[in-house]
């Protein structure tokens, strides 16, 4: 981080349909939560997509048909990457809270299940990538951290109004097998660190620093098209892959 412009993918989760009361006014629009990803490789294993409940999100509208989700800082830097329908401007159609997207179906480019939801995550900072972030439990530890704790924690369901089938059904799913780590990195250090919540920030940051770090040179794929390779060669492949059938956008912060 700080080292200079950073490439993220903006993956397109397409909220499902028909569009709750509060996105009503979105409703002749395709409309996305729209998470920034370092690891595009790792779509195949998202159980879930994660926003802030107190943040501050707009939808904005990025061409003629279709709507992110996204902050608006976020928004602004698009708009100064060829995504608005006017050059540098966005255009905002309605301003949410994360609280209003909590709980919202969701469609995932390559996920294996049909719909995942939107859950809270506390830890999200809003002035990084769009606010919004992607859950691959098998591959990050705050992923899986934060995943737990709602799947332990009834009261934390409860007080984010987060049904149990938004989250009880969803096991981490195998997608990259990582030598010495094995195939849900994420989750043996996790436990090796006798990490207990997602609030654990210096053990979770040192344990995303060692599952990303071997990952991305000694990571092979278990899945999708790039199957077999090593991440670090699959990474770019699987980007495009994404990009190339309209499921993501390019993004640089
Ligand atoms: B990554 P960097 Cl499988 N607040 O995507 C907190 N975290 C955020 C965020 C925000 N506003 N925006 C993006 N992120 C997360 C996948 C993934 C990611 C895996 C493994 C590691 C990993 C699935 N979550 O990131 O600080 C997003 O999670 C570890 C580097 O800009 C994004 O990529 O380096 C990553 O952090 C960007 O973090």
């Amino acid at each position: 981080e700080g080292v200079g412009p950073q490439e993220y993918t903006l993956v397109k989760l397409k909220v499902q349909t028909p569009l709750p009361a509060k996105l009503a006014p979105l409703s002749k629009y395709n409309v996305y939560l729209a998470p920034a990803t370092l690891r595009p490789e790792t779509m195949y294993g998202q159980t879930n997509c994660f926003v802030l409940p107190d943040g501050d999100y707009c939808a904005f509208l990025i061409n003629d048909t279709d709507v992110f989700i996204i902050s608006r800082r976020a928004a602004r830097n698009l708009a100064h990457q060829e995504f608005s329908r006017v050059w540098g401007k966005e255009e905002c159609l309605l301003e949410l809270k994360g609280w209003d997207l909590l709980g919202l179906p969701l469609s995932a480019p390559n996920a294996v299940f049909d719909t995942v939801y939107t859950l809270p995550l506390l830890t999200i900072s809003m002035s990084k990538g769009t606010g919004v972030v992607t859950s691959v439990p098998s591959d990050a530890p705050d992923d899986f951290a934060a995943l737990r704790d709602l799947k332990q924690k009834p009261a934390m369901r409860e007080k984010y109004h987060i049904a149990d089938h938004m989250v009880m059904p969803y096991e981490v799913v195998p997608i990259i097998d990582i030598p010495g780590y094995g195939a849900t990195a994420a989750v043996k250090l996790c436990e090796d660190l006798k990490i207990q919540s997602q609030n654990d920030k210096e053990k979770l940051a040192k344990a995303k620093d060692l599952v990303y770090l071997k990952g991305f040179y000694e990571g092979i794929m278990l899945v999708g098209s790039q199957k077999g390779k090593k991440v670090c060669d699959a990474k770019a492949a699987c980007r495009k892959e994404l990009l190339d059938a309209g499921l993501a956008i390019p993004y640089w912060e």
